[in-house]
This record gives C-alpha cells, sequence and structure tokens, in this order.
C-alpha cells in the first residue's frame, strides 16, 4: 500500500505544485496587492478588482478624504468609520472566494456605486 499512499499523496497536492516539481507555476497570484482609495477625488477603488493567494493580504491607501472599506459579508472587516486621505488599512485573507466589499459614503453591497472585489485562490 506504500505505492498507492504515496501517489495518493502526490493527487491531493497536485492543485498547488507540480509532482516532482518545487517551481511555483506563473500563474500563481501575488500574496499582496494595494488598492487606492478614492485617488483623484474620485469615488472608487482602484484597482476595483485584485487577486491574492490565500493567506495573502490586501492593503488600501487612501488617495481622498471621507471612505472607508467594509466587506459585504464581513470579510474584510470594517476598516472603521470614514477616514481621511493617508490613512491606510491592511485585511488578511486566509480562505479562497471572491469577498466583495464597499465604501459606506459612496456605495453599497453587491457592487453598487465605490466598491471592489477580492479574488482569494
Ligand atoms: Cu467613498
Amino acid at each position: 500500500m506504500r505505492d498507492a499512499s504515496t501517489w495518493l499523496a502526490c493527487v491531493a497536492t497536485a492543485a498547488l505544485l507540480a509532482c516532482g516539481s518545487s517551481t511555483p507555476t506563473s500563474s500563481t497570484p501575488p500574496t499582496t496587492a494595494a488598492v487606492a482609495v478614492g485617488p483623484n477625488g474620485s469615488q472608487t477603488f482602484v484597482p476595483a478588482n485584485v487577486t491574492i493567494a490565500a493567506g495573502g493580504s490586501v492593503t488600501w491607501t487612501w488617495a481622498s478624504s471621507g471612505h472607508n472599506v467594509v466587506g459585504d459579508n464581513g470579510t474584510p472587516a470594517r476598516s472603521g468609520a470614514l477616514a481621511n486621505a493617508g490613512t491606510t488599512y491592511t485585511a488578511t485573507f486566509l480562505t479562497a472566494g471572491v469577498y466583495h466589499y464597499y465604501c459606506e459614503a459612496h456605495g453599497a453591497p453587491n457592487g453598487v456605486g465605490m466598491s471592489g472585489t477580492v479574488t482569494v485562490q
């Protein structure tokens, strides 16, 4: 059964790493992403959609004042009250999925207005 269990272990990890190779594929998402909050006075997150690896983090940097970051379903956690330019907020994402978030002053859940997504792979 030793051969069979080795094969199973290899299959189980094939989605993350090619068997027999320690080199990540070029499609591996980054572990961090940066999002500008309200750049140039806009009511937008730029880029609105980012992709990171599970366990990675996203850092939002306020480029203008009067915004915050709130996850539609609690992830990312609410950054706090509307904040001013220069504020930064970092959230870590442990579980794969697509996380929608918005600004309470200029957006709403489900991608309305000032909003964005974090895709965790
Ligand atoms: Cu806003």
